[in-house]
């Protein structure tokens, strides 16, 4: 059926086919009763009273000219249950099960009404009475009750399984429901894509476009023909489709070369049209997207239609039209042609959109991503506007899960925003998913259940049957696999990350309880390596490689973290320090895996960004506040963040890194540095743009800086420039410094550093610090930074931190890290000048006692060892 009958259809049987059925029978329906999973989930299916038997041998009764791909599905689910022999037979024979295919007559029996007022591929699937009756209101319809007959049917190696008895009477919701594997990046292997085939049948999708951008075939060399192990693999796919109901779909992209008027371009399309025609596909597609229709490819393209918008839709109508009458028209069981617009992302009225609803021939189906590249949300209003300014059938080529434009990320939530209805108002949805194949089938699960059952559709349940369908059953798998998709969960559909990690944590800042989440880190810690041993299918292990070695790794600087916060709430300062000691060596493991995309670039991954990253922040901050110090200066940014050049780089030191931001900055948006508390403010220097992206700096704004993150002051403003320094008027206080942009830009960007003067401590002596190091880093306030010594201490030699006036002191801390413990003679600085013992220093945490003395400072006299200091903490 072609895609217009489908549609016609659809819309004629919609309104019959949502009254419920009647003729109810000595049976009884029993809604109380679970029906087993059925996916996508079905428009109505109600249990019986009943139940049948899987006999040794079961009759099967069918129709000369059933579907035979169905009869297949149903003898091997059949055998799967337990039944030896599958008999064909043209009546029933007692004490056998007999399984009824296309008979609508049999469904009487059951009470059930017969598929003809259904839509088109809907079917009515009865179980009770010692049958079972598969009835489609056409092929597809009868495939599709095999593919529910196979999810409601028992795994067993023997005869004798009962079934419970049930009616499902079901429909899809979209006439097209599938996949366009439309990405850049490693397209995807052969094997992946007849596995993904499988799938689509399994879960009722019937189309599969087939526009990798990175096939050369397809694009930059879309004239040339296909050597022929390529062209048998497409067959082979073709074939693979065709056995499971989908549409396989020929996406040839000429846009970057192509001149529009050419007798010979027009032609070579056609003929490559022609030769995949010749392998058995029926379905093709026209991609414009991702080229410019601002500059023609030939000469006489101009001569013809000029220049603008309008003119390239002329152009672009002018060479689908002749496809569309002299291929698609010429080859009756084509499909109608689809087409990917240039402006494919809007619904803005342009010259462009106008010339293809004009001049583009009615029949062909136009693609449109919704509202943006990525829509968050796609509602049946956005719907019906694309249907009225593109002037044609709108089928979805929705950016979701794809993660081309995001390679350092995994996209493992459902499918959400999509408003109910939105089906009914298109000729399908098709999904653009991930580089990675078996890892996309989280999300397509949750693709095809609503683009099914939009109506029925809850994105959260629909994720979560998604999680135990991969699990194949196992209970424990299915919770690894659960929290593995909540570190990966978060995209542009759904905003936040990690859901439910994230509030565990929020649980644990609330009520303390460290067992509770503990015990959560520790499955999550676990999660890859159950997901290694038992997910049956093992491309998804391979596909999530590095976000599995990246999650355990994470999972352990938490779980470290965690316990940080525990130590130093019981008071064993020691144990916390050591374990302090441990993050910065977990936290280099969880940065270091990477994806190796096309090409061998090698791309940091991220998982749990933004909650895991902040809870060892945040335990961090609690230690601090424990230990009596302030922490290290934090860099944020309201903008999200480019790969992984993450704020943290403005405020390294080193101007070789960079922060990157994810979009263009908009008026009200800032980067900027916390100081953690409130201190003496100097000069501030704002470093932005790059050598490869000079232009991307905040191009109007202004510096400001604020003691309780409300109340900005303005220290300057500035426009024009990538570098701005400014110094704050003598005796300025603050805890927060800002760059805010006062006006929109196009241009992304990029900060190599955001650089305050503060002043803090003063530590003088020595050995003077390594390179690298300072004195400072001794008494900043962060013991996350270290002085290193450059060299061994000489006789008496000491470091000394100025406290800058006389202060009780009533104890001291002095932090070391764990690789290197000095010995030293700890002193205080009487206000008279003279210097008094209060103790010695021998392990990684030592905390003098000092009793309530006055001083001004404190000084550490070396005994032994190279000095490393984190912090002296006076108190
Ligand atoms: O979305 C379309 C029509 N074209 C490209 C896709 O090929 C690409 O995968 C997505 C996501 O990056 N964005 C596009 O613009």
């Amino acid at each position: 059926m072609t895609l217009r009958l489908r549609i016609a259809a659809f819309v004629a049987t919609f309104a019959l086919a949502c009254t419920p059925s009647v003729g109810e029978a000595a049976i009884q329906d029993h809604p109380e009763r679970r029906t087993p999973a059925i996916t996508p989930t079905p428009q109505s299916a109600r249990p019986l009273d009943d139940r049948v038997t899987i006999t040794s041998t079961v009759t099967l009764i069918a129709d000369e000219d059933a579907d035979r791909r169905a009869l297949d599905v149903i003898e091997r689910a059949l055998r799967d249950a337990g039944a030896r022999q599958i008999v064909r037979a043209d009546r029933a024979v007692d004490d056998r099960l007999t399984v009824h295919v296309g008979s609508a007559e049999a469904l009487g029996a059951l009470g059930a009404q017969g598929p003809d007022e259904l839509p088109a591929e809907g079917y009515v699937l009865g179980i009770g009475r010692d049958r079972i009756v598969l009835a489609g209101k056409d092929d597809p319809g009868t495939y599709y009750a095999a593919q529910t007959l196979r999810q409601v049917l028992p795994h067993r190696d023997r005869p004798g399984a009962h079934v419970a008895g049930l009616v499902v009477r079901d429909w899809p919701a979209a006439p097209l429901r599938g996949v366009i594997e439309g990405f850049y990046g490693t397209p995807w292997s052969h094997e992946a894509r007849l596995d993904q085939l499988d799938f689509y049948g399994e879960h009722k999708m019937n189309i599969y476009v087939y526009s990798p951008k990175d096939d050369p075939y397809l694009r930059d060399k879309w004239r040339e023909p296909y050597p022929a192990p390529a062209l048998a693999r497409i067959e082979e796919l073709a074939d693979a489709a065709e056995q499971r109901h989908v549409d396989f779909t020929y996406a040839l992209s000429p846009g970057l070369s192509v001149c529009y008027s050419s007798e010979a371009d027009t032609r070579a399309l056609i003929d490559k049209f022609r030769t995949i025609w010749d392998i058995g596909v029926r379905t093709f597609a026209v991609p414009l997207d991702d080229i410019s229709y601002t500059r023609w490819n030939c000469p006489e393209d101009q001569a013809r239609w000029g220049t603008g918008g309008g003119a390239a839709g002329a152009a672009q109508a002018h060479l689908l039209n002749r496809v569309n009458r002299e291929f698609i028209a010429a080859h009756p069981g084509a499909e109608p042609l689809q087409m990917v617009p240039t402006e494919y992302y809007n619904v803005t009225a342009t010259a462009y959109k106008k010339a293809l609803a004009e001049q583009l021939d009615a029949d062909v189906v136009v693609e449109w991503t919704g509202i943006g590249v990525i829509a968050p949300t796609m509602t049946v209003a956005q719907a019906r506007a694309a249907r009225s300014v593109f002037g044609h059938e709108i089928l979805t080529w929705d950016n979701y899960p794809v993660n081309d434009y995001v390679t350092h990320r995994l996209l493992l939530g459902p499918f959400s925003g999509r408003e109910k209805g939105l089906p009914a108002e298109l000729a399908g949805i098709t999904a653009n998913p991930m580089i990675q194949p078996y890892a996309s089938k989280i999300a397509l699960f949750t693709v095809a259940d609503y683009t099914w059952n939009d109506r029925a559709y809850d994105p959260r349940t629909s994720w979560l049957a998604a999680l135990r369908w991969y699990a194949g059953g196992d209970g424990r798998t299915e919770r690894a696999l659960r929290a593995f998709a909540d570190v990966n969960y978060s995209s542009r559909l759904n905003v936040q990350q990690a859901p439910e990690l994230a509030a565990e944590f929020e649980r644990f800042w609330q009520d303390g309880d460290a067992d509770a989440l503990l015990a959560t880190l520790e499955e999550l810690r676990a999660a890859p390596s159950v997901l290694r041993d038992r997910l049956p299918e093992q491309g998804f292990v391979d596909d999530a490689g590095p976000w599995l070695g990246a999650t355990t790794a994470w999972a352990e600087a938490a779980g470290t973290a965690l316990r940080l916060v525990e130590s130093a709430r019981d008071g064993d300062a020691a144990e916390a320090w050591e374990l302090r000691g441990r993050l910065p060596g977990l936290l280099a493991t969880a940065q270091s895996f990477v994806y190796t995309g096309l090409g061998g670039a090698k791309v940091p991954v991220v998982v749990g960004e933004g909650v895991l990253d902040t809870f060892v922040e945040d335990a961090r901050a609690e230690h601090d506040r424990i230990l009596g110090v302030p922490g290290g200066i934090r860099a944020t940014s309201s903008i999200g963040t480019y790969r992984d050049n993450v704020p943290a780089r403005m405020i390294d030191d080193d101007d070789t890194t960079f922060y990157w931001s994810s979009r263009a900055p908009r008026a009200g948006d800032h980067v900027g540095v916390d100081l953690r508390q409130e201190r003496p403010v100097g000069t501030v220097t704002l470093a932005m743009g790059k050598p490869t992206s000079p232009n991307d700096y905040v191009r109007q704004g202004v510096l400001e800086y604020s003691s309780d993150g409300t109340n900005w002051q303005q220290l300057t403003a500035f426009s024009g420039t990538p570098n701005v320094t400014a110094t704050a008027p003598e005796g300025t206080r603050a805890r927060y410094v800002r760059a805010r942009a006062t006006a929109g830009q196009s241009n992304w960007l990029v900060v190599r550093e955001f650089a305050v003067a503060t002043d803090s401590a003063s530590v003088t002596g020595g050995p003077p610090p390594a390179a690298g190091s300072t004195l400072r880093a001794a008494a900043d306030g962060d013991p996350d930074t270290a002085y290193r010594a450059g060299r061994a201490p000489e006789a008496g030699e000491a470091l000394t931190v100025d406290l800058g006036a006389p202060r009780a002191v009533r104890t001291v801390k002095v932090l070391q890290p764990g690789d290197a413990v000095a010995r030293a003679v700890v002193e205080l600085r009487s206000p008279d000048g003279s210097w008094r013992r209060a103790g010695e220093i021998r392990r990684p945490y030592s905390q003098l006692n000092t009793g309530n003395s006055t001083a001004d400072a404190v000084r550490l006299v070396w005994r032994s060892g190279t000095p490393q200091i984190a912090e002296v903490v006076v108190r």
